[in-house]
């Protein structure tokens, strides 16, 4: 599906700048965009270039809000309609959704993400989805990058040392990211959280890890919104993954969604011999071991399924999911993917599991995408959801 991407804010711009670079010409991304109050933040990017970028809210002074949500959202209502005009050079009529990225603990970004996405719907009859990158504990506690719970850290424990009263980095973050996530879940027609916590590292921080996890976040966003736009003839899905599956698939309520993903190498065929499988027909000469093929679908569903997900899912449980698996042609083994089908059925209890695959000619991996939604709330969302209680 063709998208529109918008980063709000520092952490939604440099998510948005990575998706640039590394989906550059990719047809799912039909545009893209970064807003923020903060010019320097703006600077800092790297593929988004500058008609792409725009600075908002001259009361900001061209700094950013220091987590004041109640001034961003100020800036938000009185900005929307200028940054849905800031869009306009880039045909947004023609992406079937709009996807806003951002921090959700944090000011300029969390306090415009609401008014724009309501902007957005009454402009365009497609759905606006949120990404919400979630504040760590860390982040709201004294100490600042101490890990949560973590009593044997020499911060907590040392007497006298001055750094255990280092204020917190982003004392609000929590709070902004509660009020937040339920104006995003009311205005927008579903809500993606990435739980920066659960993808870093022991005594990791977000600034030290942010390439690495923003890295993740854009390959996922790729995954998803790109699975049924492949670029040649040659590689049309059989099963088309159109906008109207993911719809049905995260619904139009503002429900949380999940997103998985794993990818394995797999030895890439020579072009011209990509219909090698020997499903096809008993003339053709196999040229992919059957099995291996069926083992690395296999193996891909499970690890999408229940490897790191961007927010935990609760028992694995979800009412809805979505399943694309994708690769080299040759490598799309039916059978294997009918049978990821059952055992995703199973796993999720998902009624009925959406589905579509994304031939890659030429590529060198098989990946699966899994998304969940109508999920058990996760811990990381319920805790953000009490500090507001
Ligand atoms: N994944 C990821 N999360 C980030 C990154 N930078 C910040 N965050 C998270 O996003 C939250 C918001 O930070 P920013 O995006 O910098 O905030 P902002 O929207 O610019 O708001 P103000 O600077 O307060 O006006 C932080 O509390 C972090 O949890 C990043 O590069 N990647
Ligand atoms: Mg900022």
């Amino acid at each position: 599906m063709r998208v529109h991407v918008i980063g709000l804010g520092g952490a939604g711009g440099r998510v948005a700048d990575r998706l640039a670079t590394d989906s550059d010409g990719d047809r799912f991304l039909r545009g893209v965009n970064a807003f923020d109050t903060d010019a320097a933040a703006l600077d800092a990017l790297r593929s988004i270039d500058e008609p792409r970028r725009y600075r908002f809210g001259d009361a900001a002074g061209g700094g950013g809000l220091d987590g004041d949500l109640h001034a961003a959202r100020r800036l938000g209502d009185a900005h929307a309609s200028e940054l849905g005009r800031a869009m306009d050079d880039q045909q947004p009529s023609l992406a079937e959704a709009f996807v806003l990225v951002v921090g959700v603990g944090g000011g300029a970004g969390a306090g415009v993400a609401p008014a724009l996405a309501e902007e957005l719907t009454r402009l365009y009859d497609v759905p606006v989805y949120a990404v919400g990158l979630l504040p760590t504990p860390a982040e709201s506690e004294a100490g600042g990058s101490g890990r949560p719970g973590d009593s044997d850290s020499p911060r907590s424990s040392a007497t006298g040392d001055g750094s255990a009263e280092r204020p917190p980095e982003r004392p609000l973050a929590e709070k902004n990211a509660a009020r937040t996530l339920e104006a995003l879940s009311d205005r927008c027609a579903a809500v993606f959280p990435f739980d920066n916590a659960e993808w870093l590292r022991p005594g990791e921080t977000v600034a030290d890890a942010r390439d690495r996890l923003n890295g993740v976040v854009a390959e996922r966003v790729a995954a998803l919104f790109g699975a049924g736009e492949a670029d040649g003839a040659d590689s049309t899905p059989q099963q088309v993954l159109d906008a109207s599956d993911v719809a049905r698939a995260v619904g139009d309520d503002g429900e949380v969604a999940a997103v998985g993903h794993a990818t394995q190498a797999v030895e890439p065929l020579e072009s011209g011999s990509r219909f090698g499988l020997g499903l096809f027909g008993s003339s053709e000469p196999a040229e992919i071991d059957t099995s291996e093929a069926v083992s690395a679908i296999e193996t891909t569903i499970r690890k999408a399924t229940r490897g790191k997900n961007t927010v935990e899912v609760p028992d694995g449980r979800a009412d809805r999911t979505l399943l694309v698996v994708g690769g080299p042609p040759a490598w799309l083994n039916r059978e294997a993917i009918a049978d990821g089908r059952r055992w995703l059925e199973d796993e999720t209890g998902s009624g009925a599991i959406l589905s579509g695959d994304a031939p890659v000619p030429g590529g060198d991996e098989v990946f699966a995408l899994v998304v969940r939604s109508g999920i058990d709330e996760p811990a990381r969302v319920r805790e953000i959801r009490e500090s507001i209680a």
